[in-house]
C-alpha cells in the first residue's frame, strides 16, 4: 500500500470527504497541517498552488474533489459501475450546488431574502439529495455528504428528520470508530 501524506492548511474544511473515505477503507495516512509561512515555502510543490495536495509514491494531486475521487476508485467505494458512479457524482454535484447556495446564504443582507434562501435550501434542495441518498450507498456520495452535512445544520438542525433510511445510514457511518475520531479531530 503506498504511503499517503494528506497535505492541507491548519484550517480547511476540504480534506473532510478524503478523510472519511480513508477511515472507511481502513487506510492509514499522515495528516500534515502546514502554517501559512511553511505554505508559502512549500508552494513549488503545489500543482495549482493550493492545498490540499495527496502525496505518494513521488505523485501528486491537487483539487480536493480529484483526491476525494482518486481514494474512493481506488478502494472500491465509488460504485461498482459506470452507472452507480455517474449517481455517486450527480449527488456529490448537487451537495456542491448546495454548498454554493449556502455561501449565497451567508452573504445575504436582506432578512427576507435570506430567509428566501434559506427556505429554498432547507425545504427543496436539502429534501432532493435526502431523497436521492434513500436509494444509493455509494462510500463517495456518503463520505461528501457526512462531511458537509455538518454545514447544513446550520441551516436546518433537524434536517434528516423523517428520513429514517438516511438517519440509519448517518448512524451507521458514525458509529465506525474511525470515523467518530475524524468527527472529533
Ligand atoms: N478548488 C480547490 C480550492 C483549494 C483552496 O482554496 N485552498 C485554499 C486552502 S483551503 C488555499 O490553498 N489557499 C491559499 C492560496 O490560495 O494561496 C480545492 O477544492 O482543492
Amino acid at each position: 500500500m503506498p504511503s499517503y501524506r494528506l497535505v492541507t492548511p491548519q484550517k480547511c474544511g476540504l480534506v473532510g470527504t478524503t478523510k472519511v473515505l480513508f477511515a472507511l477503507a481502513g487506510v492509514e495516512y499522515e495528516l500534515v497541517k502546514l502554517s501559512a509561512e511553511e505554505m508559502q515555502k512549500e508552494k513549488g510543490r503545489m500543482p495549482f498552488g493550493q492545498l490540499p495536495i495527496l502525496e505518494f509514491d513521488g505523485k501528486t494531486i491537487a483539487q480536493s474533489r480529484a483526491v476525494a475521487r482518486y481514494v474512493a476508485k481506488e478502494y472500491g467505494l465509488y460504485g461498482k459501475d459506470n452507472y452507480d458512479q455517474a449517481r455517486a457524482d450527480m449527488i456529490v454535484d448537487q451537495i456542491y450546488d448546495v454548498v454554493e447556495r449556502v455561501k449565497v446564504w451567508a452573504k445575504e443582507q436582506d432578512p427576507d431574502k435570506k430567509e428566501q434562501i434559506r427556505k429554498d435550501i432547507a425545504e427543496n434542495t436539502v429534501n432532493i439529495i435526502i431523497c436521492l441518498f434513500v436509494c444509493l450507498q455509494a462510500g463517495f456520495a456518503d463520505a461528501t455528504f457526512l462531511s458537509i452535512s455538518q454545514r447544513w445544520k446550520l441551516i436546518n438542525p433537524n434536517c434528516l428528520d423523517g428520513y429514517p433510511k438516511l438517519t440509519a445510514l448517518n448512524s451507521r457511518l458514525l458509529s465506525l470508530p474511525k470515523v467518530a475520531e475524524y468527527l472529533k479531530a
